[in-house]
């Protein structure tokens, strides 16, 4: 029996692409670039299923126009606002991400983040770099300290849950709120807070781990910055457009937020080039699952997604 052909929008790791090529007629585009509108319906044609990525954007009529043979598509993420969920159902077209191996790695950028954040890591490493620094002092760089802090989680699902045992180390006290409440065992000595004000109001520290919808769009905005406690350090590794950038960066002028570290932003790669001008800003290029051992594993979930779909089995992540 012939094998399915997949199509791997995207130059994943070697690893990956060797497991794809083991198991299926594996399509790879010459250039690694997350192709768009016509050309990615062009890329989709003549393949039974896709290695997507969250680059690749899935309307409802990008989905409307995609050719009947396309049965799945499992994303090598586990965000799914790219993929319109609803739109591909109805078209009976399956979609798959791949939760739980980005856990760790994820909360590890949020914590680093939180202490660069907070230990004022790009000031202090461009005053070396720049040639400024001229010797110790006793008041220079003086940043926030977090122990004994309240540290504020939108979104205890399981990244939320990771970032929680790391700050818990660093001593911090964790509140959080989340659509539901956890189970005594998840929850442990976390405070939950029904509403999402309530933890603005507590929330000395505020780290983003919710999922981008409409609910959560714009919701670190001016009214809820001015909810929380004075001088504030927040935390985004989830999705950039869950912080209305304009208040942030008032915010972040004026002090009322002391300083922020994020990993992800509204309409990346152009980020707000405010940013780049604010020393409390700490900033990087969304790496929060990059590490080697989990992005092989984002790509293995993905691949195993597709192995169930193509051998008749339901796929352990399939959405909707
Ligand atoms: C990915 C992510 O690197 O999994 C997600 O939702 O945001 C990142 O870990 C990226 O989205 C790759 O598709």
């Amino acid at each position: 029996m012939p094998k399915p052909k997949i199509l791997l929008t995207r130059h994943y790791p070697e690893a990956v692409i060797e497991r794809a090529h083991r198991d299926y007629d594996m399509v790879l585009p010459d250039r690694d670039v997350s192709a768009n509108g016509d050309d990615l319906i062009a890329q989709l044609q003549g393949v039974d299923g896709a290695l997507i990525c969250a680059s690749n954007k899935f309307s409802a009529d990008i989905i409307a126009k995609l050719p009947e043979q396309l049965k799945i598509i499992a994303s090598f993420s586990v965000g799914y606002e790219h993929v319109d969920i609803d739109a591909a159902n109805s078209k009976g077209l399956i979609v798959t991400n791949s939760p739980d191996v980005l856990n760790d790695a994820t909360a590890d950028t949020a914590l680093l983040l939180l202490l660069a954040a907070s230990r004022r890591a790009r000031e202090a490493s461009e005053m070396v770099i720049q040639g400024q620094w001229h010797g110790w002092s006793p008041t220079k760089l003086l940043g926030v300290q977090p122990t004994g802090k309240r540290l504020g989680i939108i979104g205890m699902g399981r990244i939320g849950r990771a970032m929680a045992d790391r700050c818990r180390a660093l001593g911090m006290k964790i509140h959080y709120h989340n659509r539901s409440r956890l189970s005594a065992d998840l929850e442990g000595d976390a405070t939950y807070h029904a509403t999402s004000d309530a933890l603005f109001k507590v929330a000395d520290f505020l780290s983003i781990h919710c999922e981008m919808t409409p609910q959560t769009t714009k919701l670190v905005n001016a009214r809820t910055i001015a909810l929380m406690p004075p001088s504030p350090v927040i935390v985004n590794t989830a999705r950039g457009g869950i912080v209305d950038d304009t208040a942030l960066i008032a915010a972040l002028k004026s002090g009322r937020v002391v300083a922020a570290g994020l990993d992800v932003f509204d309409g990346e790669p152009n980020l707000n080039p405010e940013y780049l001008t604010l020393p409390t800003a700490f900033l990087l290029p969304h790496i929060g699952s990059a590490t080697v051992d989990t992005r092989n594993a984002m790509g293995f979930r993905a691949l195993d997604n597709l192995d169930a779909y193509f051998a008749g089995e339901q796929p352990g992540d399939r959405l909707g």
